[in-house]
């Protein structure tokens, strides 16, 4: 299992979701949903339902479900009888104390790619484009 906000689906997210996939035999995706994108301070462009079905479109992932708060993951693991949760490397150790429930494995992020990122280049294009003319 894995968790994101998944925003602006990029190279980053779904390297992290092919390697989690690798590790286990079904993959399920906590996604956050738009109030809980408030709650961490993010704001999201791309809403909830649709973050969700594109998600589902990946050869990678088998399930989706809302993450609403912090502390539904060990609920979410259990349920499922998880073998293991993956989290990008920005979550180092964050998530140890769910180590008594199933794997905790923490992936190296992808470099220079994430939804700031993208959301910068697309202004500095439309400032370019809005200078041209
Ligand atoms: N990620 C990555 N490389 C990037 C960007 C993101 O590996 N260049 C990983 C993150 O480390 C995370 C996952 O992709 O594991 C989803 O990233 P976000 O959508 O930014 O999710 P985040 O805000 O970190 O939410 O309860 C956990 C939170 O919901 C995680």
């Amino acid at each position: 299992m894995t968790y994101g906000t998944f925003d602006l689906l990029h190279v980053g997210h779904l390297r992290l979701l092919r390697r989690a996939r690798e590790l286990g035999t079904t993959l399920a995706v906590g996604v956050s949903t738009d109030e809980f994108n408030r709650a961490k301070g993010k704001r999201t462009v791309v809403p909830f339902d649709e973050r969700c079905e594109m998600l589902l479109e990946l050869r990678c992932v088998d399930e989706v479900f809302p993450e609403e708060s912090w502390t539904q993951k060990r609920r979410d693991l259990t349920a499922r009888a998880a073998s293991t949760l993956v989290m990008g490397s920005d979550w180092d150790g964050k998530f140890d104390d769910l180590r008594d429930v199933c794997r905790v494995i923490y992936l190296p992020r992808t470099e220079f790619i994430s939804t700031t990122v993208l959301r910068e280049r697309a202004v500095e294009l439309s400032i370019k484009r809005a200078a041209v003319g």
